[in-house]
């Protein structure tokens, strides 16, 4: 009888390379559901690309808290497959820094992760310095670290925080999210911004941010999304120039960018093509680093404010990410529809909803309707 031995040795390799190559969260003590998601993250980003929005449930172009509105299901039926949230003003107002409503955000939360949505959190936090807002610019990182005079106001409001954090729940489990702290921190624009600490500091921040939370607050139902703006990322250094504030890989796991630039940006002067090519880069660097570490890529926020371009889901999102489908980018998230000077997401009758409608249909982007199990083994994409 012919040796079954090769037969078995490869398929023992076969499964312990697969299994090396699935990802597991940073935080060694992520619940089962969190773990799922992350590994049902990378998988979907091999297989397409998740679309979301911030503040979709809340409001858009023309309402306000409508019960079932969202912008985008109005004009493609079914709402994002991610919803971003912001927990700038937690502890403080009852309020967030846009007015949502902090106890009906948890209820849309909770609404989504039930409709198997996913939840994705940023914190535009105050300066705990001044009392002033993020873009109060004035230096208080290294005051609000452990020793520093601030200290004791930076805790009050990161306790506040993880207090909301433990509140999103259903019955006994916690809500997996996706917790997206200080960003943009290669820019200048934010008090936790390059130029008004120093990288080491930043980096402490992070550390002690994400330590407080799992060890102090316990709190082990978060993924960690690391996100530096691409208009302050030059792309010619590479990996040199995202690791700028990199706070270590047992602290992050998703490696994000923010990329409103190379999209069409009222001050980038370059044309269509070589934006196209710079979109291209900037995601195919984030894809390599997420692939070297193992962890899962993710275009974190872009846009064009009031969508001018009638395309501009197609043209300056799909097709570079059609083209090149072997980026493995998770999701692309757009930012908020305030009003009708300040929206990402077309509103039913603007005339690039039709284009938006098109972005919908494509296999390649998926909503929620397109999703089952996100916090199961096994995910599954239907409709398309
Ligand atoms: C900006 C704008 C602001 C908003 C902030 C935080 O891009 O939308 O109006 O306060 O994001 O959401």
């Amino acid at each position: 009888m012919k040796s079954r031995l090769p037969l078995t040795l490869f398929l023992i390799a076969f499964t312990l390379s697969a299994w090396s190559q699935k990802v597991s969260p940073a935080d060694t003590k992520a619940t089962k559901k969190t773990r799922m998601l992350y590994t049902n993250l990378q998988q979907i980003s091999q297989q397409g690309t998740l679309f979301g929005h911030q503040d979709d449930q809340a409001y858009g172009v023309g309402w306000w808290n409508e019960k079932g509105r969202s912008d985008v299901k109005d004009v493609t039926g079914s709402y994002p497959s991610v919803h971003g949230w912001d927990l700038g003003d937690i502890g403080i107002s009852p309020f967030n820094l846009d007015t949502v409503d902090f106890k009906l955000m948890r209820q849309w939360i909770k609404a989504t992760y039930k409709r198997g949505g996913i939840n994705t959190i940023s914190w535009h936090l105050d300066n705990p310095k001044t009392g002033g807002g993020s873009w109060d610019k004035t230096p208080a990182v290294k005051d609000i670290l452990p020793g520093g005079p601030a200290h004791k106001v930076y805790l009050s409001q990161l306790n506040a925080l993880a207090d909301f954090l433990k509140s999103c729940k259903v019955g006994l489990t916690s809500i997996p999210i996706i917790f997206r702290p200080f960003h943009e921190h290669n820019g200048n624009w934010f008090w936790w911004g390059k130029g008004h600490c120093s990288e080491e500091e930043y980096i402490a921040l992070w550390r002690f941010t994400v330590d407080h939370l799992r060890t102090q607050q316990g709190i082990h139902h978060l993924l960690y999304a690391f996100s530096p703006d691409r208009s302050r990322l030059d792309l010619s250094k590479g990996a040199e120039a995202y690791y700028y504030g990199y706070p270590g890989d047992e602290y992050v796991d998703i490696i994000g960018l923010d990329n409103y630039w190379d999209v069409g940006h009222a001050k980038n002067k370059k044309t269509l093509e070589q934006q196209e090519k710079d979109l291209i880069q900037s995601l195919s660097l984030i894809h390599k680093i997420a692939t070297e570490k193992n962890k899962v890529a993710a275009l974190t926020e872009t846009g064009h404010s009031g969508l001018k371009e009638r395309d501009w889901f197609t043209q300056r999102i799909l097709k570079p990410l059609k083209e090149n489908t072997d980026l493995n980018i998770a999701w692309v998230l757009v930012w908020r529809n305030r009003h009708k000077n300040h929206f990402y997401s077309p509103p039913k009758d603007h005339p690039a909803a039709h284009d938006f409608q098109v972005f919908f249909d494509d296999p390649h982007t998926l909503f929620e309707k397109d999703l089952r199990k996100v916090y199961k083994p096994g995910f599954e994409i239907i409709n398309k």
